[in-house]
């Protein structure tokens, strides 16, 4: 099969929700050569993000959004290692503790963007999703963290990452934090006084090395 035809197939799996062939797809196109982030962005997230926007519009409902993201978590439990795979020779950069905010459990983006953060050379902690604002800081000061990350997919539960920041600046933890999720902006990012937001993962690698101070390589 071919690379179009691939990237094509792993569009229909995540479109049609054929939540069982997702991980076969995945192998064939590493298989193939195919890189794990092309099969992300061009395969299976550009399909996820079509059935958000048919959700939107009333054409397709819940249990379709529910099969779509599933299929893509079966896709990323085939892809990660490949990804990580690039993490072993690396000095650690710093560590990042990340989540999804109270409320939300949307847990995709910040999958990913952990898989990044680590394959770029980032020691990663996950905190998983509906994290309250209590964990984050916890979580954040007991691992002496250099980075927290907070993503948000809803506009309800945005103003959580407000709550983090405020509690993290009142505590004094030397803690550097970063936004992200759909629905999150640069102006929103200062407005609740992050120190950074990136609008993909790709970015949020290359945020977070210069909140620890790395200059951007290659
Ligand atoms: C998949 C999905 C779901 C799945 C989530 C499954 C899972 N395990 O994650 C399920 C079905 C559970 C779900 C549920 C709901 N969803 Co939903 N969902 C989506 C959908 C289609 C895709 C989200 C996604 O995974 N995108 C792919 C990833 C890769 O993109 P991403 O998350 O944006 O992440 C990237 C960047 O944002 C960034 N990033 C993300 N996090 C972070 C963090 C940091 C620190 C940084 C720097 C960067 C960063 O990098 C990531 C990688 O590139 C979106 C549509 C959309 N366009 O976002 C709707 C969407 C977010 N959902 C929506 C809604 C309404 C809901 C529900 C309320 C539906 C319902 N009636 O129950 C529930 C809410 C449940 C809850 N309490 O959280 C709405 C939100 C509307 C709004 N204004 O708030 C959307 C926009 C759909 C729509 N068009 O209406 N959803």
């Amino acid at each position: 099969m071919d690379r179009g035809s691939l990237l094509e197939e792993m569009y229909r799996v995540v479109y049609e929700g054929e939540v069982h062939r997702a991980a076969a797809v995945a192998e064939r196109a590493l298989e193939a050569g195919l890189d794990p982030l092309e099969c992300l962005d061009l395969g299976f997230m550009k399909a996820l993000q079509q059935v958000g926007v048919e959700f939107g519009t009333g054409e397709k409902f819940l249990p379709e959004l529910v099969a779509a993201a599933e299929a893509v978590q079966r896709a990323l439990q085939v892809l990660e290692p490949r990804l990580a795979a690039l993490r072993s020779r690396r000095q650690a950069l710093g560590r990042v503790v990340l989540g999804t905010v109270e409320g939300d459990i949307h847990e995709i983006g910040k999958r990913i963007v952990g898989s990044l953060l680590g394959a770029a050379g980032f020691e990663v902690v996950d905190l998983g999703v509906d994290v309250p604002a209590g964990t984050f800081l916890e979580r954040a000061r007991e691992l002496q963290a250099d980075i927290l990350g907070l993503s948000a997919l809803l506009t309800t539960t945005m103003e959580r990452q407000r709550e983090v920041i405020a509690r993290v600046r009142q505590a004094g933890l030397p803690v550097r934090v970063m936004v992200g999720g759909a629905p999150v902006t640069a102006s929103w990012a200062e407005e609740i006084g992050a120190d950074g937001y990136a609008e993909d993962a790709t970015a949020a690698v290359e945020l977070a090395r210069r909140l620890v101070g790395v200059e951007r390589c290659g």
